[in-house]
């Protein structure tokens, strides 16, 4: 089987940085919105470096204005994604994006999504699900607000809650209390952290918001007390090998720690983060992994058969995707 025909789960997936860039320029001219600096002569995504990357993918939300738009890029990027092998995908998800932290309008932004990911999974046989993410650098107060969402929203769809955005804007106790209220409305929980913030961010997102899985979470590698607690703790990272080189935090595959940390025996999963903005796919991560350090279709099994178990999902849709898995 090739490596793209593999059936793959992909845990660690931003919504709007996930839309082609094609996508955006399509939407932006309906609208005629100008999205200056956005783009790059050759029509990729245009930034220098991961605060500048923050900025061009605020900009580029901007031609996303109604659900509908949001139900046209469900299908845009479960299509690219279900054509890489992916059969299980859980992306982040903002308020922030979807009518404003506004409870009402969240609904009807997640109404209009998880429609369209049900008719997808109908058609293409690739199961989403959503992550509440709340912006680290628009600050805690406004995390409240999108742990409040969320909390009304939990559901078959909308299972977990998360942090993303720049390492550098408050730490993780800062937003305890969103972390809080998600736990208690049954929410599972992840945290963006060890990619800018270094091991110690990590330890803290690990005990002052007590997740069971990290986003990136790499820089564990420079604490290796910290790598040892992560593999008995049993904490999942979210890897994101080609974003991590696409965002200079390593210069090749070969000198990312995920060999290091697999062998250390903490639980590691592959995915794309944002994928267009990366010049990536699930695909190329495998056959990156492939070349640098000769995972091979076996390793690759075990990989996707940990991610589903880390899963934040029903057991019924576990089960059948641990199957689907076993029997490639
Ligand atoms: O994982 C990458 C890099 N590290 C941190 N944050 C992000 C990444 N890709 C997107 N983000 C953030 C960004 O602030 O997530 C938000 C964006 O606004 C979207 S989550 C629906
Ligand atoms: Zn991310």
């Amino acid at each position: 089987m090739s490596l793209k025909a593999l059936p793959k789960v992909e845990l660690h997936l931003h919504f709007e940085g996930a839309a082609p860039p094609s996508f955006i320029r399509g939407l932006a001219q309906e609208k005629s919105v100008n999205l200056t600096g956005v783009f790059n002569e050759d029509g990729s995504y245009a930034f220098r470096d991961f605060v500048h990357f923050l900025s061009v993918y605020e900009a580029a939300t901007e031609v996303l204005k109604t659900p509908q738009d949001f139900a046209r890029l469900t299908r845009a990027v479960l299509e690219e994604s279900a054509n890489h092998g992916v059969v299980y995908t859980e992306t982040f998800l903002s308020p922030d994006f979807c009518g404003g932290r506004d409870l009402g309008a969240w609904r009807e932004y997640l109404h209009a999504i998880q429609e369209e990911a049900a008719a997808c999974e109908r058609d293409m046989g690739i199961t989403l699900r959503g992550i509440v993410t709340p912006i680290r650098h628009f600050g805690p107060e406004k995390a409240k607000e999108t742990a409040l969402c969320a909390a009304e929203t939990v559901g078959d769809f909308l299972t977990g809650f998360g942090l993303a955005g720049d390492e550098a804007k408050g730490k993780p106790k800062d937003f305890d209390y969103s972390f809080d209220m998600a736990r208690e409305a049954g929410l599972r929980l992840t945290c963006h952290a060890g990619e800018w913030g270094g091991p110690q961010s990590v330890r803290d997102a690990v005990r002052d918001l007590r997740v069971e899985r990290i986003g990136h979470g790499v820089r564990a590698i420079e604490d290796l007390a910290l790598v040892d607690e992560l593999a008995e703790k049993g904490i999942v990272l979210e890897v994101c090998p080609g974003s991590n080189v696409a965002l200079g935090l390593y210069r090749s595959f070969r000198h990312h720690p995920i060999e290091e940390l697999r062998k250390r025996e903490v639980k590691v999963t592959v995915s794309t983060d944002d994928p267009p903005f990366f010049h990536t796919t699930m695909t190329r991560e495998y056959e990156m992994l492939n070349a640098a350090f000769e995972w091979n279709e076996d390793d690759f099994k075990t990989l996707n058969l940990a991610a589903i178990d880390a899963a934040f999902c029903d057991d019924a849709t576990r089960d059948r995707v641990r199957k689907l898995l076993e029997a490639a």
